[in-house]
Parts: C-alpha cells; structure tokens; sequence
C-alpha cells in the first residue's frame, strides 16, 4: 500500500484519534493523506510551538501518543521547543516531517526551509527523541515506522519520522506480522524474580516502618487532592512546615516516579537520604542501596499490591501554602484571593481539569486542589511559557474534560491567541490571566522593575472578538461572580485578574529567592 495510507492505518491500530499540524509544500501530500475521509481528525492552529503543546496535552490526558505534522525545515525547527518538553516530561509524542524529494535533493543548489544541510534537522531531532529516522527505503519504511512508533511507548518518549514528498504515495510492503497485529503497543518487560525480590525488600522495609510517607512534587494529580491520606505537595524546605517535618521525620520515603529535579526538591539539594528511601523510577528500583534492574514501575506497584503490608492508621491533615482568606470581598484580588477563589470554584464542582502555565502560576498551581474526576497538568519541570492555553485545547479534544488554565499574562502573549482556535473544535477552555503587567516572577530579584514589562493587552475584550467570552476583574466579588458566569457559558472564556506587580503566592516567592541565592553561591 501507498506509504502515507499504511501511516493513517498504523496511527489508528495503535488508537490515534488526531493529529495536529500545520501544512506546508514540502509535507502538504503527507498531510493531505493524514487528513484523507475516514483518516485521522486533522486539527491546525496558528503557530507549530502551540501545535507541539496541544500533542503534548493531548498525550498527557489521554495517556496516548500524540501526533504532529509539520513541514520541513520553518515547521520542524519551530517545533523544537515543545518536543524538548515532551523528552524532558516524558510524554510519547511522535513528530512526523515532510520533506525534499530525491530529484531535488540531487540538483545541487539548496532548497527552501533548509538551514545547514538537509540532515541538520535529523540530528537536532535525534538529540531530542528516544528515536529518529528518515523513512528513504520503501522496502523497510512499515518495519522502520513501527519500531520508532514501539520505542516511543517503551520509552515513553518523543520519536521522529521524517518522510520526503517523493516518498508518500511510493507502494511499500507491510509485513505479515504488522498485519495481523491487534495494535497493541508494550511498555518495557520486567524481570519477574527482580520485580519479586525488589517487592519483598520493600514490604520488609514498610513493614518494619513507624513513620512512613509518599512524597510526589511533579507527580500533582497522579495521586486524588481529596483522598483522606493526600497531604498535600512536598518541594523540598519550601513546602509547609508540617510537610517539611513529615519528610524529614519520615523513616521510609517511597519514591514512585519521582525524579531527582531542582524543582520537584525546592531547588535545594537532596535531603531524602538514599538508606531511608525507595526509588522506582526510570526502569529500576533502588532499595537503600540495592538497585534492581528491570523492573518498571507498573510491575512493581502491582508487586506491592500483592505484597502482605502492615496497615498504618493515621489522620492526615491537608496542608498549602494560603494564608486563611479574609471575609470582605468587595476589595482588590491578591494572587492568593485568585487561588482560594479557584479552590472554592472547584470544591464539588467535578470535571474541570486544571493547566498550570509557568510562571507566577506554575507554583500557585500546587496550593490548587482538584477533586477527583478533575486532572491536572503542568510542564513542573521543563517550564516552557506557553504550554497552558495549547496543552489545555490538545487534552480537551482527547479526553472532552474541560480545561481552568491558570496563566501569567506574559506566557499568554506567547502562546495564548491560540485560544481563538477554540470555537472551531468546539472548544471551552476557561483561561484565568494573572495579569500583573510583566514577567513579575522574577520581581523579587531583578533590581530594573521595568525589564520585566509586557505591554498590556486588552485580555478580556480580545476573547469577546475571537468568539468566546471576556471578563475583567479587579475585586474579589468580581472574579467569584466571573468564575460563576463562565461556569454557565459554552463557550471558551477568557478572565483578565489585575493584581498589583510586586504580589506573588507564597510558592514563588519562596522558590525565586532560594533559586538567587543558589545563582549567588554559584557564582
Ligand atoms: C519559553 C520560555 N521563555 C522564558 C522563560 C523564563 N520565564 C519563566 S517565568 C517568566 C515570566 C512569566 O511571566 P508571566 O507569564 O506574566 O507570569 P508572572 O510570573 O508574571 O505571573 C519567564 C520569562 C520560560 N520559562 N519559558
Ligand atoms: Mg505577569
């Protein structure tokens, strides 16, 4: 069959429902095969930096691969920047590229989009994916597409497929196997007797525990906000003082995923120490000192749920970062007036599912409760501005849960008028615009005030021209009565919350300062 049809018929074993792009002539046969009657739902937005975090969203939410097609060269390189997320992240996106053909790369003069060489943008893509590839053999292009595809499950990674527009309509064979294969893609195998003997060590370790923890930072949202036993998030010194001592104190800190990030510990060295803590994370699980191989996370956590645990009965109190809100609300909102009004929006309202862009609200986010049936995503780690709105669209379209994003109004002038895109898709996203007038982040420690202005944008009547709806707000009342609103509309809206320059949350504050003074002793 025609390479470009075995794709959308690979695509679609696998359970890829879209594929978000934007065309160009040296990918525009890929795309148009991509998007053929009954192929996959092509979604286009404005700018490939928002195609990228819409796939990434997407993936995220559904726990599928997400999809891009760009064009080679201006598409591909413009894409950079969100694939680095998804590698950073760990989030299975696969970058399909078009391409020059054979005939005009023989020609010898240089074709359009091409900056060094016409690999340049295989290497770059090498350098960010778990696995790269130019499909140029018609014999082996279904084997090679497949073992990119697999390798991206396993890793759970981006992959990368570049596919010249001479190659798209060329017959190639599918192999027997490929055929008759049910679509069903395999995350790493274990080693069972190490998944065995990893699990009992551990049970032993918990057994003989009196004080254990489970500690998550960028894991918010893998574990429900309102379980009784939920405590809230740890980030190393930053977090509140009960949680500090709770670590601190704890005998046996069981770490599942967690990865060792200045973030997820508060930009502050380890303070877990190795004797007293698990590790399952990246394929292996160390005990103490003990490192078992081959044994992925799914398998261990299984293991554990087999395993004879001692119960452990405790009353957990939920802590965060707010001070308690004051009653008066006919006065200026504060950043932690704009959380406690989102948590007081959420609380019982099931089926939001919140994006916190980076920024100001990237640590905001985590004194952010979501109740279960709720989500909640964020870049905790790579932080690229302009995630929230485009990652908010990708994960509606795959999972129809409607997105709260939380976002800076610098990070929004990134990426945000791609929010105009929502009528189109059906789309509702409600999108909160701190706006504080800059990149105010950084106000703690940058002496210059006005390096850090944005110029202001009229946020809210924007929405209302795009097709969705807009509101501005200054009091507390006014964003209580706005959240309210939005609640009733179908639409996509768009809240514009002034707070003054020099307010941040509590979170931000905190990890600013301690990340300065870390750049000082540094230097
Ligand atoms: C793509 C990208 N460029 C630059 C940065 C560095 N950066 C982190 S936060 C920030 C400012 C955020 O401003 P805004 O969105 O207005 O949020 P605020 O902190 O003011 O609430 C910048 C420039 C980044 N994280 N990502
Ligand atoms: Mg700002």
């Amino acid at each position: 069959m025609p390479l470009g049809d075995f794709l959308v018929a690979y695509l679609q074993k696998i359970g890829v429902t879209h594929l978000f792009g934007i065309p160009g002539d040296l990918v525009l046969r890929l795309f148009s095969r991509l998007g053929k009657p009954r192929g996959l739902k092509i979604v286009t937005l404005s700018h490939e930096p928002g195609v990228g975090f819409a796939a990434d969203g997407y993936a995220r939410a559904t726990g599928r691969i997400g999809v891009v097609c760009v064009t080679y060269g201006a598409g591909g390189h413009n894409m950079v920047n969100p694939v680095a997320g998804s590698f950073s992240e760990r989030v299975p996106v696969l970058v399909l590229s078009g391409g020059p053909g054979e005939e005009e790369r023989k020609l010898g003069m240089l074709i359009h989009h091409q900056a060094k060489e016409i690999e340049s943008q295989l290497r770059i893509y090498q350098e960010l994916t778990c696995a790269a590839r130019v499909i140029d053999n018609a014999a082996t292009a279904a084997e090679s597409v497949d073992e990119v595809v697999r390798t991206v499950w396993r890793e759970q990674r981006p992959g990368y497929l570049e596919i010249h527009r001479d190659m798209v309509e060329r017959p190639i064979p599918v192999p027997r196997p490929l055929m008759e294969w049910d679509g069903a893609l395999h995350f790493g195998r274990s080693d069972e007797r190490r998944v065995d003997e990893a699990v009992r060590e551990t049970a032993e370790r918990f057994n003989a525990a009196r004080r254990p923890v489970t500690t998550t930072v960028l894991g918010k949202g893998a574990f429900p906000m309102d379980h009784p036993l939920f405590m809230g998030v740890h980030i190393g010194p930053l977090s509140p003082p009960p949680i500090v001592k709770r670590v601190d104190r704890a005998d046996l800190v069981l770490n599942l995923g967690t990865l060792l990030t200045d973030m997820n510990l508060g930009s502050r060295p380890p303070q877990i120490t190795r004797d007293r803590s698990i590790w399952a994370v990246g394929g292996r699980v160390n005990v103490s000192f003990h490192t078992y191989t081959d044994v992925h996370i799914r398998d261990f956590v299984r293991g554990l749920l087999r395993a004879r645990l001692s119960r452990h009965e405790e009353k957990v109190r939920y802590c965060d970062n707010l001070p308690p809100q004051p009653a008066e609300t006919k006065r200026r909102l504060r950043v932690t007036d704009v959380l406690h009004e989102v948590n007081r929006f959420l609380r019982g309202r099931r089926g939001y599912m919140v994006v916190a862009e980076s920024g100001d609200m990237l640590f905001a986010g985590l004194d952010v409760r979501v109740e279960r049936g709720g989500g909640y995503l964020a870049q905790g780690y790579y932080a690229s501005m302009g995630f929230g709105v485009p990652g908010a669209l990708g994960a509606q379209l795959g999972t129809g849960v409607r997105p709260l994003v939380l976002s800076g109004d610098g990070a929004f002038q990134m990426t945000g008028p791609e929010i105009a895109q929502a009528p189109r898709f059906g789309l509702s996203p409600i999108v909160l615009v701190v706006n504080n007038g800059g990149w105010q982040i950084f106000r703690p420690v940058v002496a210059r005030a006005e390096l850090l202005d944005v110029p202001p944008w009229p946020y809210a009547r924007l929405a209302d021209d795009w097709g969705g709806r807009g509101f501005y707000v200054e009091r507390v009342d006014e964003l209580r009565a706005a959240l309210a609103a939005a609640a009733r509309l179908d639409s996509f809206v768009v809240i514009e919350a002034i707070v003054r320059p020099d307010d941040l949350s509590p979170v931000s504050r905190k990890y600013i300062e301690a990340s300065a003074r870390r750049g000082r002793a540094a230097s």
